[in-house]
């Protein structure tokens, strides 16, 4: 055989919850386990040949009982691919782990916590790797077994690509990649994906995580699926987020109520994120210049939007379009506040005056009631 078919996954983070949601967040980690589904359905309809889970699987290893049951399952449902399991920080390879309790399905393989490999020799593949014994591992400058070129050799392991061997979540260094005698290394930990690398002979990549947890892991989310062989490595990525997390910034120059203010953001986001639109959690950054007059209560706007989407929130960063020398005249005491900022931003040195007109911005949207602590 000159190729394998695999299909690279990570940080699936099943039963992990996002509190933010309130009492939503039971049926979000919910999802993680659709999600995994839908990685299995993915194995299924490609005829894959090994399914690669390079960590955090499970969001800890207490994750509810009906979740794990559903997991064994799943890979029940697949006896035709090869499954190898390389445990990660959330999910490590102790007497608590799900993989160490319960009974495995005979297509799942699960590496040891020393390095270890696993031979597939219908397959002329083999899998090497190591398992997270505890919450943290200490990275090594090269792997320990030898490889033999008349095999597909594949790593797949939890660790931090990095440049030292200082990291507590088994640091990955350049030289551990160069001599590990790998034709490709999936990888876990970061959940950001990555393009396919090269370091020496040896292709590598993060897929990322599947599913966002939050709105620091913004955007399409999946896995890398296709073929391994001696000296090429083709693989895409394939979508796999029930929802996605969206940061949008939005210009609402111009308009005065909550009413149009959502009614602008929802024709945004639909045009953009067409037809799925409604699925996504959203993170909007109101900008541009508005009317002093303008009624922005993002709790009634966040209101209208949730009437059309998952979930929103929304930051308001506009600046009040105002006249502020007509202001400055005012016998008032915003008046006397604007002449005065007026007058320091004059003096000021330039490096000062940006610091000064969002400080005069902020004051104005003070007076009119609008500014919350964590204002940043
Ligand atoms: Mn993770």
């Amino acid at each position: 055989m000159n190729s394998v078919k695999i299909l690279h996954c990570a940080d699936i983070h099943i039963g992990a919850a996002e509190s933010f949601l309130g009492t939503r967040s039971v049926s979000r980690q919910a999802e993680t386990l659709i999600t995994f589904e839908k990685i299995i359905n993915i194995t299924k309809e490609n005829n894959v040949d090994i399914l690669l889970i390079a960590g955090d699987l499970f969001n800890s290893n207490s994750v509810e009982k009906t979740f794990i049951d559903r997991v064994f399952e799943c890979f029940a449902e697949i006896p035709d691919t090869k499954i190898v399991f390389a445990a990660g920080n959330h999910d490590p390879l102790n007497h608590e782990s799900p993989f160490k309790k319960y009974p495995l399905p005979e297509n799942l393989y699960v590496l040891d916590t020393r390095d270890s490999c696993i031979e597939f020799a219908n397959l002329n593949t083999r899998v090497y790797g190591k398992s997270f014994k505890e919450v943290y591992m200490q990275g090594q400058p090269r792997f320990s077994l030898d490889t033999d070129d008349n095999f597909i050799n594949i790593m797949c392991i939890h660790g931090e690509l990095r440049a030292d061997l200082g990291s507590d979540y088994n640091s990955i260094i350049s030289e551990f990649i160069e001599n590990s005698g790998m034709d490709y290394i999936a990888l876990g930990h970061v959940h950001k994906r990555t393009d396919i690398g090269k370091i020496g002979n040896t292709y590598l990549s993060y897929c990322g995580c599947p599913e966002g947890q939050g709105f620091d892991e913004l955007g399409e989310k999946g896995v890398y699926l296709g073929e391994i062989s001696k000296g090429t490595c083709q693989l895409q990525f394939v979508p796999t987020a029930k929802r996605m997390h969206i940061c949008e910034s939005i210009d609402i120059g111009g308009l005065l109520t909550p009413n149009e203010i959502a009614a602008r953001i929802i024709e945004t986001i639909k045009q953009k994120y067409s037809d799925n639109f409604a699925d996504n959690l959203y993170k909007i950054i109101l900008t541009g210049y508005v009317d002093e007059t303008a009624d922005i209560s993002a709790p009634e706007i966040i209101s209208r939007l949730n009437e059309s989407v998952y979930f929103a929130k929304v930051k308001n960063k506009t600046e009040i379009k105002v006249d502020f020398e007509l202001l400055a005249q005012e016998k008032t005491l915003k008046g006397i506040f604007v002449k005065n900022m007026l007058a320091k931003i004059n003096e000021a040195e330039q490096t000062e005056k940006d610091r000064l007109k969002a400080a005069l911005n902020l004051g104005l949207k003070a007076f009119s009631g609008e500014v919350s602590f964590d204002e940043d």
